[in-house]
């Protein structure tokens, strides 16, 4: 049987997961705040309670605090459907959220976009999910539509959780790209030309993240490849490159101080991927 979809939200994001929907032969209602938005061709756009009729509801708003000022006046006409909440929430908004959906009734599935709106139901799109196990297996196939579907568990705020580790991740990488890209002006070369190295240096580098994670799984660092001491040498030489070129120090001094917390506790012969634990309460 055919799901019906709602979907709350006509930005980027909201129009590409309703054209994806509409795409898979999904009827597809849509609602946003301000009229006039542009909407995907074959969607029906229906005021507020009235958008809310359909199997599932999917949200995808600005924040934590635009949800609530959109569902609440409306909330009791939620009974008995599923929220699936794709705007980008903090764990701790996200269980929230799964409460008070309980609270009236409705099931709930928060979920993380690893994906631009471009993306969506393209080759490379991800949406990471975790909150009630049954709403996940029975719309997984409608889920799909947007890219691969990945779940995390029971605990709402699970997804979120590993959504916002990886954007982390990904914002301290090109913070470095910045600061490698600042440091090679000094020599005449551009971003893009940095950009187009980096790129492939990273690539080349990030294949030995498995590796560096099990290590810090086990704890133990003290048989090192490459020792912090050896580490900090090096941190200490990208450093003053970096002073030579009148680079602001705000981000490999921060990496150099991991290093060097752990050296001041006398782990300067462990492995350098002790720096984790300078990371830990
Ligand atoms: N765009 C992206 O690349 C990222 C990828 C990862 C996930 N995010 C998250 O998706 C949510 C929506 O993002 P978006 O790209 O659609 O954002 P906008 O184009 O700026 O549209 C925002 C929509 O939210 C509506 N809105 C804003 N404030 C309120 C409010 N107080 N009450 C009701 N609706 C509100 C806005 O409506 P309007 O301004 O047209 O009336 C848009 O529909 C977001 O969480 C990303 O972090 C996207």
């Amino acid at each position: 049987m055919t799901t019906s979809v709602t979907v709350l939200g006509q930005g980027a994001m909201g129009r590409a997961l309703a054209a994806a929907l509409l795409a898979a032969g999904h009827p597809t209602t849509v609602w946003n705040r301000t009229p006039g938005r542009p909407v995907p061709a074959g969607a029906r756009e229906l005021p507020l309670p009235e958008a809310l009729h359909s199997d599932l509801v999917i949200v995808c708003l600005l924040d934590h605090g635009s949800i609530h000022e959109t569902l609440d006046p409306f909330a009791g006409k939620l009974a008995g459907s599923a929220v699936v909440n794709l705007t980008s929430t903090e764990p701790a908004a996200a269980r929230e959220l799964a409460a008070w959906a309980a609270g009236h009734g409705a099931d709930y599935l928060d979920g993380g976009i690893m994906a631009t709106p471009p993306m969506i139901g393209e080759p490379g799109s991800s949406v990471l999910y975790s909150g009630a196990p049954a709403v996940f297996e029975r719309y997984r196939p409608v889920l799909e539509v947007f890219g691969a579907a990945e779940y995390f568990g029971a605990d709402p705020g699970q997804a979120a959780l590993v959504d916002f580790a990886l954007l982390a991740a990904m914002s301290a990488m090109f913070a470095g790209f910045y600061h490698g890209a600042a440091m090679v002006r000094a020599g005449g070369i551009s971003a893009a030309d940095f950009g187009t190295r980096c790129a492939a240096w990273l690539s080349a580098m990030a294949g030995s993240l498995p590796e560096a994670g099990a290590l810090i799984d086990t704890g133990d660092y003290s048989e090192p490849v490459q020792s912090l001491t050896f580490t900090k040498a090096a941190l200490d030489a990208i450093v003053g490159a970096s002073r030579e070129a009148g680079v602001d120090l705000d981000i490999i001094g921060a990496v150099r101080n991991l290093a060097d917390r752990q050296i001041a506790a006398g782990f300067g012969g462990h492995s350098s991927e002790r720096m984790f634990e300078s990371l830990l309460p």
